[in-house]
This record gives structure tokens, sequence and C-alpha cells, in this order.
């Protein structure tokens, strides 16, 4: 090798190991960045609300398990003087909200924070066959802030189950494409990331063995980047890919589908069609079937179409990108015809309400409303308990609210909803960074 060669080898290498550091520190940076911007946020909003709080505790106090005020006898007279103001009625059931944020529950529930500092912008969970939450961060600086590498997967044991995480353990990090999805089987750990499925051998206690990537080829590109992934009682695995664009005519049929493997990634076959976004899915503890949401498309107005929810069967089409909900027509091909062979939706719910998460609770369905991003009055930025009957949801109330206050302003945006062996409820909020429990007051 000549000394010309030599020297242009040298600068190569250089140029390369400056580039990579630049890379990396432009990461580092950004994650912390980012960080300490959620915790600030987070701690101005508290500091905010604990002043309002404070200004008006005497009427509206936020821990209301008091114990319950004995109602003045009925036609007890207070000597002719003007008529005293009613007490206010206190609630049959005590209600604890812990968290600081002016969140409302039902009746006899109480909610608090399971971590106390931000981990970043955090996504979809899953118990470990130990007993411990597991929770995504796709991207230290969000989903679609464009940066997609610098994805985590954290751990949070309570060991001592007094519903606070004891520790936060980074169980993966410097994961580079989105993860998102997350689910165990079979003592793996399964991580759907946008372009790939991954699995990690599960050796409690938060350790994991070697990446095993299992899938390879997950369409990838385009608008909608959260993969998500969950296994049936018959032992297939699913995984959901949302659609490339807001309405359009996929050419990649791996689109806009549920597509169901063997959990060793072999046997890839598209299970269900039609489906332009169905963010979460998760299987019926009866039927086994599964039931998803899914993301109604964007600029048909604040009230169209609605997002859905889907019982998702072999073979069947859902009908984005030609008709939504009740198998009407989309205006962008305003093709009836197409429609007859596509599935109704099981339920509709408000547009824009962008349904994510959502888990069988009490043979009800909890939905996670992340919220509206472009309506003209924002909508979501709830939990809602979706009333189940049979193959039929006949009601729609809040369980946990006010995220969304009435200025507009938005205080935290929920993500996922998981419920451990003792019923309690976890709901993930990738603005806040936190993961909120609610529990039956005992
Ligand atoms: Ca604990
Ligand atoms: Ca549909």
């Amino acid at each position: 090798m000549d000394k010309i060669s030599l020297v242009r080898i040298l600068i190569i290498g250089i140029a390369g190991t400056l580039a990579s550091a630049v890379i990396l520190g432009y990461e580092w940076w950004t994650t912390k960045e980012y960080l300490n911007e959620q915790n600030r946020v987070i701690n101005i909003l508290y500091d905010q609300f604990q002043e309002k709080r404070n200004s008006t505790s005497s009427s509206a106090p936020i821990v209301s398990d008091l114990p319950p005020v004995t109602p003045e006898p009925v036609g007890s007279s207070n000597g002719g003087a003007e008529p005293v103001a009613e007490p206010e009625p206190e609630p049959a059931f005590p209600v604890v909200n812990e968290t600081g944020f002016p969140l409302t529950i039902p009746d006899g529930f109480k909610i608090s924070l399971f971590n106390n500092e931000s981990l970043g912008p955090i996504r979809f969970m899953a118990f470990s066959p130990d007993g411990i939450l597991f929770v995504s961060m796709p991207s230290p600086t969000g989903l679609y802030s464009g940066l997609k590498s610098g994805g985590k997967i954290f751990a949070l044991p309570d060991k001592n189950k007094d519903g606070k995480a004891d520790e936060v353990k980074t169980v993966l990090s410097g994961l580079d494409n989105l993860p998102h999805g997350i689910a165990f089987y079979n003592n793996y750990l399964y991580i759907a990331e946008e372009d790939k499925i991954a699995r990690y051998k599960y050796l409690n206690n938060s350790e994991v063995g070697e990446r095993e990537v299992i899938v390879d080829d997950l369409a990838d590109a385009g608008d909608h980047v959260s993969r998500t992934i969950g296994f049936s009682a018959s032992g297939k695995m699913y995984v959901s890919v949302g659609s490339s664009c807001n309405v359009c005519e996929e050419t990649d049929s791996r689109r806009a589908v549920i597509s169901e493997y063997n959990p060793d990634g072999s046997g890839f076959r598209i299970f269900a069609t039609g489906l332009r976004n169905a963010v979460g899915f998760v299987f019926h503890p009866v039927t086994g079937e599964i039931w998803a949401t899914e993301n109604g498309r964007d600029e048909l107005g604040d009230d169209l179409p609605p997002d859905e929810i889907n019982i998702i069967r072999e073979n069947n089409n859902y009908g984005w990108p030609y008709c939504y909900g009740k198998k009407i027509p989309d205006p962008a091909y305003n093709n009836p015809g197409r429609c007859s062979a596509t599935q109704a939706s099981t339920y509709d719910m408000q547009a824009h309400s962008a349904s994510l998460g959502l888990r069988f609770w009490r043979g009800d369905l909890l939905v996670a409303y992340h919220g509206s991003w472009n309506r003209t009055e924002p909508t979501g930025y709830k939990v809602v308990r979706l009333d189940v009957e049979g193959d039929k949801i006949i009601g729609e109330q809040d369980f946990v609210s006010g995220w969304l206050r009435p200025d507009g302003s938005k205080l935290g945006r929920p993500v996922d909803v998981i419920v451990d062996d003792s019923g309690a409820i976890y709901v993930s909020d990738d603005k806040t960074g936190l993961i909120y429990r609610v529990s039956e007051i005992k």
C-alpha cells in the first residue's frame, strides 16, 4: 500500500469517527434536553395546579376520602333565620386523587402516579411472566418527531406491591427503529419496531438475553410508524401495520392490515385488511377474538369519520380507504359498491379521538383516547369505559378524564391501558412520561 492510500484511509477513518461522535452527541443532547423539558413542564403543571387547588381547597378537596357529612334531620328549623346553604352532598364512595393532576375518576377509585419522573414519550405496556410492568419508548423525542434512534424499553418492578414502582430499570437501549409494540410469549420478550420484530429470551427480574430478529421485512416508511404485537391463546402472533398515507390505495399489500405469524416469525399471512391504523388490539377473554381500535382518516371535518372498534375476523375487510364506520362510502372514492363486501364497525367513537391502547376489564373495554391534533375544538385526552354486551358495545362513559382542561390546554395524553393481577389499571402517557395507576378503594 502506498503512502497516499494510507493517508486516504486514515482521513476517511478519522472523518467517520468524528461523524459518529457528532451523531451520538446529538442524540444524547436531544434526549437529555427532551427529558429536562418534560420534567420542567410536569413541574410547572403540578405547581400551577397546586396553587389553584390551595386557593379553592376549602370547597373542592382533591382527596375527598372524608367521613360522610351527617345530614340535617328532616324538618329541623333554624329558628326562622335566613335559609342556610345546603352543604355539598358527599359522594357515597370516596374518590382519592394523589396524582397532583385535576383528574376525574369513578366513585370508589383511587388514582396515583406509578412513577414520579418522566420516562420520556412512553407508549405501550406489557407485564412480564414474573409480574413486572414493561413499557416502550420508541424515540426520546416522540414517535412522530422524526428521530428514529435512541428507543428504549423500561421495566418498573413493584416488588413490595405498594402501587409505586420500586425503581426504573432500562432493559434495552439504543434501539434504532421505533420500538413500540411489546408482548411476552413463552418466556420471550417481543418488540415490534417500524420494520422488524425482535425477540429476547426473558430471564426474569427484568433481565433479557440476546436479540433475535424474527421478522425483518415489515412495511416501513410513510405515515404510520407504530407497530403493535400480540399473541392469541392459540399461539399465533399478530402484528398491526397501519397505512402509509391518510387516504390512498396502497401499493404494498402489507399495509393497513393485521398480519398473522407463528411465534418464530414464520408462516406470514395477511389476516384482515382495510384497517387504516389499528394501533391497539387485544384478545377477548372468552371468545379469544381480536378487538381493535381503528383511527379514522383526517380532513373530513371535525366529526367525520368516526374512530372505530372492530372485531377482527379472518379475511375480513374493514373498509379503508373506500368506506368507514357502518359501510359509509368515503367521499375520496364515493363508491358505495365497494362497501358491500366490507365489515361495518362494531362501534363508532368521536372522530379524532385517536383511540390507541385498549384492554378488557370486568367484561368491558377500557380505551385510551390520545386526543385530537387537528380538530377545531380538541377532543379525547381521556380513558373511556365501553360497555360490552356479547359482541356489541352499548354504551360509553369517561373513566379517567381531566387531562384536557376547559381552556383547551392539555396536561397529558393517554396511550395504553393495562390491568394487573389485582385488577389495578395502569395508563401510560407520552406527554408527561408518567404512568398512572387506578385501583378500587377496598
Ligand atoms: Ca413499590
Ligand atoms: Ca372501518
